[in-house]
């Protein structure tokens, strides 16, 4: 029986389906349900009982605020909710409809405007994409895999559980994903973004106490050359880099067996295909210097976003591919290498992707604010930090931070406010996101 252990409860991959089994009798035939995804054996449980009840399943931050919880039950057309294993129905649900059939999961990610948008996610997206991973990481039964990740990203849940159980190895998640939680494992493969492998970098111990393991993996932002550099002499590896959204699931990855090179991500998983198109919407050469925005096709990139025909069609060419934002440059070998993001507007921090426009709209939603800019601005252990610059009249800072954390979950919330006077503006009248902070 392959051990399952979830922040320090055991199991294993079967009494997971037995209680799975249980559960989706009560999920049958719903539209949608939404699992508060705590990292916990309920949790996943629910997860893989709307699976085997063919219901789509919304998995939904533990962290969110209620205004958060209540755009994505109301946009998923959530009937049922779970929480610590409790069945809820959703009162006065089902107004708007669900997912399409054959909808696996749901993930909610941040658009450069507006609330987050819906990413329905196939049963056959998922089972292609890891076995894509599986390949491209030599991932087997033998693997245990260890990360402490959250459970409602593809990173955390995708890839952290439903690719342990496809692969049918065994899975220990931390908790958090802590340096100590991570040495104290013992696992052959770990996952983490990039801020967990600073931090692992930054405690010897912890680092050198992952030369035991078989890989290291890192994505959902770029690693820094810094990290890289300092795992690859206290964990005697450096991580592979692989690269993918929330819409594409995993899309590119550095293999298993192949030297490590800074700052690439490697070649397509599965049946992707990627090209790069430059301003004028020409093919850029992959020569291993031009450089355009990235797109991608394949099982693993999604049909369309949930109820959103105008984003959706904004987000494909016409013939078809779809349009990540990313920029990046392709060499001749076909190995990608992601050198920024076609709008400032989209800040990772941490790895989490935060819309600007949704931490803009939640303080422009206190009445003594008049105009807001957030940009994302180099942080050396998230990568980017959320920071705002809001031009108001008699509130202070910390009025504004407590503001906005009843709003937007805390990882989305500014880590710093400036008031100024006025935002930086362009001849029309256009703010200059890019002058801020000069
Ligand atoms: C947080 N804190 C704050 C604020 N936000 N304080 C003031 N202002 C704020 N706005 C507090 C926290 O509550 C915490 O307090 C302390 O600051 C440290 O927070 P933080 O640095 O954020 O550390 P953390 O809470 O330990 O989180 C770091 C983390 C986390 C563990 C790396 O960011 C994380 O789990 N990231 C993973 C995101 C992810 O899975 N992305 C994948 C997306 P206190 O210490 O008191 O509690 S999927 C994807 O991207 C694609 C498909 C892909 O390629 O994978
Ligand atoms: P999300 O939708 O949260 O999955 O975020 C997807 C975005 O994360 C992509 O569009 C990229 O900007 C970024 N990303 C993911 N992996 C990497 C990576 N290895 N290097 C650089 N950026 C990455």
């Amino acid at each position: 029986m392959t051990s399952v252990v979830i922040a320090g409860t055991a199991t294993s991959w079967d009494e997971l389906d037995v209680a799975a089994e249980a559960m989706a009798a009560r999920l049958a035939g719903a539209a949608a349900v939404a699992v508060i995804m705590h990292a916990s054996i309920d949790a996943v449980t629910a997860v893989l009982a709307g699976l085997a009840a063919g219901v789509p399943v919304v998995p939904v931050s533990p962290d969110s605020t209620p205004a958060e919880l209540r755009h994505l039950l109301a946009d998923s057309g959530s009937v049922l909710l779970v929480d610590d294993g409790e069945v809820t129905d959703l009162p006065g649900a089902g107004d708007r409809p669900g997912p399409a059939p054959g909808t696996a999961l749901l993930l909610y990610t941040s658009g450069t405007t507006g609330r987050p948008k819906g990413v329905p996610i196939s049963h056959g997206a998922i089972e292609h994409g890891i076995e894509g991973l599986a390949e491209a990481w030599q991932w087997d039964p033998d693997d245990t895999l260890v990360h402490g990740l959250p459970l409602y990203h593809v990173h955390g849940l995708v890839l952290g559980v439903l690719g342990a159980r496809q692969v049918g190895c065994r899975l220990h998640h931390t908790g958090r994903p802590t340096p100590a939680a991570y040495a104290a494992a013992g696992g052959s493969l770990y996952f983490g973004v990039p801020t967990v492998w600073t931090r692992v970098a930054r405690d010897e111990s912890a680092a050198r106490a992952l030369r035991g393991a078989r890989l290291l993996v890192s994505g959902s932002a770029a690693l820094p050359l810094g990290t890289f550099t300092a795992l690859g002499s206290l964990a005697g590896q450096s991580p592979i880099e692989r690269y993918g959204m929330t819409e594409t699931l995993i899309t590119l990855s550095a293999r298993a067996t192949e030297r490590r090179i800074q700052g690439t991500v490697g070649q397509p998983v599965g049946d992707v295909s990627t090209r790069l198109t430059g301003d004028d919407g020409g093919l850029v050469a992959a020569d291993g210097e031009s450089i355009g925005e990235l797109e991608v096709r394949g099982r693993s990139v999604f049909a369309g976003y949930l109820g959103r025909p105008e984003a959706t069609a904004s987000a494909f060419t016409s013939d078809g591919w779809f349009r990540t934002g990313d920029i990046a440059c392709v060499g001749n070998d076909g190995v990608h290498r992601i050198v920024g993001r076609a709008s400032t507007d989209l800040i990772k921090s941490g790895g989490y992707r935060i819309g600007a426009g949704e931490v803009e709209d939640a303080l422009l939603d206190h009445p003594a604010v008049d105009e807001v800019a957030v940009v994302g601005e180099p942080d050396d252990d998230l990568g980017q930090c959320v920071v705002a610059y809001v031009v108001a009249m008699g509130v202070t800072a910390d009025e504004l931070a407590a503001h906005a954390a009843q709003r937007i979950a805390r990882h989305k919330c500014p880590r710093r406010i400036h008031l100024v006077d006025a935002l930086p503006r362009n001849a029309m009248g256009k703010v200059e996101k890019t002058r801020l902070g000069l």
